[in-house]
């Protein structure tokens, strides 16, 4: 079997007024499809990032793919690692809160956006789930969390054509927990994530604890994405203190975050300080984070994943999953990767929620949750198809938004003019 074509589509989808450390979402989030298509007609899909730097080096590696054997990973990576050193791209910005946007990650990110296509080529012409391929279920339904949002009701410079969301505002106790209610509700999620180092970190206490009340059983985590100073993380891990399965990345350093490990024993998590090999080693000796946000689409794909976890075991690290803005077929890879690992003991971040009906490119539309969890099904490979109608028009949503580069920041300057994003604000 060889590679015959390969089809490589930006697109973008409306995104809520979610707001975070480093401002306030863009009312269209950008990914890229990959459609791979080998000699005897089987096919192979993937979804990365859709920020200008990752168009250009997927479209610099297209030539290079022509004719590989699908089951040649070690050839995938040759050929990725020869284009991400020989290609310059123009514009190599980097966005603190999408880690898969640092341009160091760039051998990563390609890799492993063809890596998850490739291998679902594999799967699906052995006629078996991917998660077989990866060594088989260790559960059939992966659970996710409730990832709630402070947010505002609408987007500031949207036309009358931009529908609203069906979210409504947030940003205080009640309306949050009427979110999580909702959410809850109708995905059946069984712990709840909230996006912090939005508000004064007190009234995003208070929020925690509103949802404590509310949702006694549920286990809640905090992510202020570093714009907590290490003294105002202190003074709030007190008080959330019994009310946390873990603290994500409340301060922005590792060194801070091992401070504050030592004084409070609390778990603290991350997908900011530990996104890489160097990272991860300089961890092991500062015990900044106890707990590692896995993400395929930046760790070098579903296998180096795979190993993330057998050395998050190694070093008696925990392990979990961070998400961006995304499309169903990164829900299905993130899906078999973790109902294929083992160690993976705490529901999986997904924005998917956030994504409006009407926009899933899948055939079938959304992808159903079951008590907060997807399963997976019998059929080969990821087990979902495009509709190439949506997915047109997603593509013409692309060309027409004007928006090239994920930015939160200077979005947020369009409500406060003197923001700066800077971490850490409080
Ligand atoms: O989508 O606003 C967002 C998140 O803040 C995202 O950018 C982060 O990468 O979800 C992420 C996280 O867990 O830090
Ligand atoms: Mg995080």
């Amino acid at each position: 079997m060889k590679l015959k074509t390969i089809k490589i589509t930006p697109i973008a989808f409306r995104d809520p007024p979610l707001l975070n450390a480093a401002g306030i979402h863009e009312p269209f989030a950008l990914r890229t499809i990959i459609e791979l298509e080998s000699d005897n007609g089987t096919i192979g899909l993937g979804e990365t990032y859709g920020d200008a730097p990752v168009i250009e080096l997927l479209e610099a590696l297209r030539p290079a793919l022509a004719g590989l054997d699908p089951f040649d990973l070690n050839g995938l990576r040759t050929r990725v690692r020869a284009v991400v050193s020989s290609t310059r791209i123009s514009g190599n910005t980097e966005y603190l809160l999408a880690p898969g946007t640092d341009p160091k990650k760039n051998l990563q990110k390609l890799y492993s956006a063809l890596e998850v296509a490739l291998l679902d080529m594999q799967a699906r012409y052995l006629g078996i789930p991917l998660v077989t391929l990866l060594g088989g279920a260790v559960r059939d339904a992966v659970p996710f969390s409730a990832y709630l949002f402070f947010k505002y009701a609408r987007h500031i410079d949207t036309g009358p054509d931009y529908p609203d969301d069906p979210w409504g505002e947030a940003v205080t106790a009640e309306q949050l927990v009427a979110q999580a209610a909702t959410m809850i509700g109708r995905y059946g999620f069984q712990s709840i994530k909230l996006k912090g180092g939005v508000l004064e970190p007190d009234v995003e206490v208070e929020c925690i604890e509103a949802l404590r009340s509310r949702f006694p059983d549920m286990p809640l985590r905090i992510d202020p994405n570093g714009n907590w100073s290490l003294q105002t993380a202190l003074d709030m891990g007190k008080k959330l203190d019994g009310h946390l399965e873990y603290y994500e990345d409340p301060s922005p350093t590792m060194e801070d975050m091992a401070e504050l490990h030592r004084a409070t024993g609390l778990p603290l998590a991350t997908n900011m300080v530990v996104t890489d090999l160097e990272q991860f080693r300089k961890n092991v000796h500062v015990n900044g984070a106890q707990i590692i946000l896995s993400d395929h689409h930046y760790w070098g794909g579903l296998r180096d994943t795979q190993l993330l976890a057998r050395m998050c075991e190694v070093f008696g690290l925990g392990l979990s999953m961070h998400s961006n803005s995304h499309l169903g077929i990164s829900l299905m890879a993130m899906t078999h990767l973790a109902a294929s690992v083992p160690t993976l003991s705490y529901a999986c971040d997904t924005h998917y929620p956030w994504l409006a009906d009407d926009e899933e490119l899948l055939v079938g539309g959304r992808i159903p949750f079951e008590n907060g969890a997807v399963r997976i099904s019998d059929a080969p490979g990821l087990g979902v198809e495009i509709d190439q109608d949506v997915l047109a028009r997603l593509h013409r949503q692309y060309q027409t938004c004007g928006i090239r580069t994920r930015d939160d920041s200077a979005q947020m300057r369009k409500y406060q003019p003197d923001w700066s994003g800077k971490p850490p604000r409080f």
